[in-house]
């Protein structure tokens, strides 16, 4: 049974909602959007005949979190994308009639198949659909859902989101979950044909009675659980760290999967954004590069997103690899220099510690590099998306204190309206003994993404004047030289004109 991909009869709510989207001056224009309506989490990632699709949490019929399809692009660089057909639409009845909630892809002998959860009222359950051999075209399983139910001797708090992998003749796959009054976790699976798959058990709890602060807490339920091997001896477990209404924060447990369990190692933050880098997910691509994409979230109100006609920001590509220290060393996919543009040099040099307006870098669409060198006790300031009175503006900061080093974003003053988010964010900053901090900021209208010696940041901002907002500056206290500063100015991703909501 091929589902229905005709328009609903009542899409009126959805009327110029790609129109409003294309006008609106907080829209990233290198960042992959939806067509207008709302966008969450990456779904479905993979390389499939030297073809990237990113499939992803869509309504397009409206700003909001309701009734979710999958959207689908395809690229051939992760740079410039094609909007495709709609790939799941939820069913007017059945397993997922209130919305197909995410998954992933998986080649099961050359068919490609995804693995998701219906959501039927209140119920999550793993639903399976195959596609055709361009990925454009999928059939639900009529035996959905195929798993009936949590594992009935727990009390589950959820039951949603797919990791889903072959291992030796077998498939495996892990459900995110939590168990009430313990803590978050992920439950495994092991099927011959994903079809009919038999439980095997809790592969790691969290302890939700940890509570040691909101930015590394478990949690009591893990999204989107993502386990892959980074090398020979270190596998990874990233989850989405979700508590109702408080938590939602990725993270990720560097350790050991063997056997039926995984024995962690460590457990660190995955980018200190928070909230605004969330739900990603991750896929091998053909060159061996594990890629991975998180969901940026809005930080302005929910009226502001309604008038806006769109909302929710895939981040850039990042290649993820391993450092040295055991953490992830997280950058945007290089391929990204194709949108650059109108190369700019600063001249290198010690820095001032008066703040210095730099006026041949301006812009909304931006990508910095810079390379600083930080005496003990220094800091440096880089200064973004600046109204010309300075009223308006956004400050990346990073230190070298006796403590370590550490890596700021200021938002009090990204945009003058009281109901936007401007919580500051930070989070440590690995520094070796001569100081060098390496600096990659990309600013894409409301959507930033901070890069510091291979820890990320990401965040949305919205300033209140935004054709005003485009001064770049630096400062610093104490001694503080600039190595090489080069900034571009970024190409649109997208050729301008409102795109389909339902291509
Ligand atoms: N978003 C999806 C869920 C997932 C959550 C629903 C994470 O499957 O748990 O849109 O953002």
């Amino acid at each position: 049974m091929t589902h229905d991909l005709t328009l609903p009869s009542d899409i009126s709510g959805a009327e110029g909602l790609a129109e409003r989207a294309e006008r609106d001056p907080h829209r990233p224009r290198f960042h992959f959007t939806s067509p207008g309506g709302w966008l969450n989490d990456p779904n479905g990632l993979t390389h499939w005949n030297g073809v990237y699709h990113l499939f992803y949490q869509y309504n397009p019929l409206a700003p909001a979190h309701h009734r979710i399809h999958w959207g689908h692009a395809t690229s051939t660089d992760l740079v410039h994308w094609t909007d495709e057909p709609i790939a799941l639409v939820p069913g007017s009845d059945g397993p997922d009639r209130d919305g197909c909630w995410s998954g992933v892809l998986v080649d099961d002998g050359g068919v490609p198949t995804l693995v998701y959860s219906g959501r039927h009222g209140n119920r999550e359950l793993p639903c399976v659909a195959t596609g055709s051999a361009d990925l454009r075209r999928w059939t639900k399983d009529p035996a959905n859902p195929v798993i009936s139910a949590p594992p009935r001797d727990l009390d589950a708090t959820a039951f949603r989101d797919h990791c889903v992998w072959r291992e030796g003749q077998v498939w495996r796959q892990l459900v995110g979950s939590g168990i009430r009054g313990v803590g978050g976790t992920a439950f495994l699976y092991e099927s011959d044909d994903l079809r009919t798959w038999r439980y095997v058990g809790p592969l790691l709890t969290g302890d939700a009675s940890q509570n040691r602060g909101e930015l590394d807490w478990t949690g009591t339920m893990w999204e989107c659980v993502d386990l892959f091997g980074i090398d020979d001896d270190t596998d990874v477990l990233i989850f989405s760290a979700w508590d109702e209404g408080t938590t939602y924060h990725p993270l990720y447990w560097t350790g050991r999967y063997q056997g039926d369990t995984f024995t962690p190692t460590a457990l660190h933050r995955l980018d200190y954004g928070g909230r605004y880098f969330y739900a990603p997910q991750s896929t091998r691509d053909a060159h061996s590069r594990r890629i991975m994409f998180g969901w940026l979230q809005e930080g302005r109100s929910d009226a502001a997103t309604a008038r806006a006609g769109w909302c929710g920001v895939m981040s850039l590509p990042r290649v993820v690899t391993l450092g040295a220290d055991g953490q992830l060393v997280q950058a945007p996919v290089p391929e990204l220099a194709r949108l650059r543009r109108d190369h700019v040099r600063v001249p290198a040099g010690p820095l001032d510690n008066t703040y210095t307006r730099l006026h041949s870098v301006r812009g909304d669409q931006l990508d910095i590099e810079i390379t600083l060198r930080l005496a003990p006790g220094a800091t440096a300031r880089l200064v973004v998306r600046e109204t010309p009175d300075g009223a308006e503006r956004t400050v990346v900061e990073v230190s070298r204190l006796p403590t370590g080093g550490v890596l700021r974003l200021h938002r009090e003053a990204s945009g003058l309206d009281p109901s936007l988010d401007a919580e500051p964010r930070h989070g440590e900053l690995p520094l070796s003994g001569d100081g060098l901090v390496d600096l990659r900021v990309l600013v894409d209208h409301s959507a930033l993404e901070i890069f510091s010696n291979g820890r990320p940041l990401a965040a949305r901002i919205y300033p209140t004047r935004p054709d005003e907002a485009v001064g770049v500056g630096i400062s610093a206290d104490g001694d503080v030289t600039v190595e090489s500063f080069d900034a571009w100015r970024m190409a649109p991703a997208f050729t301008d004109g409102p795109r389909p909501l339902w291509p």
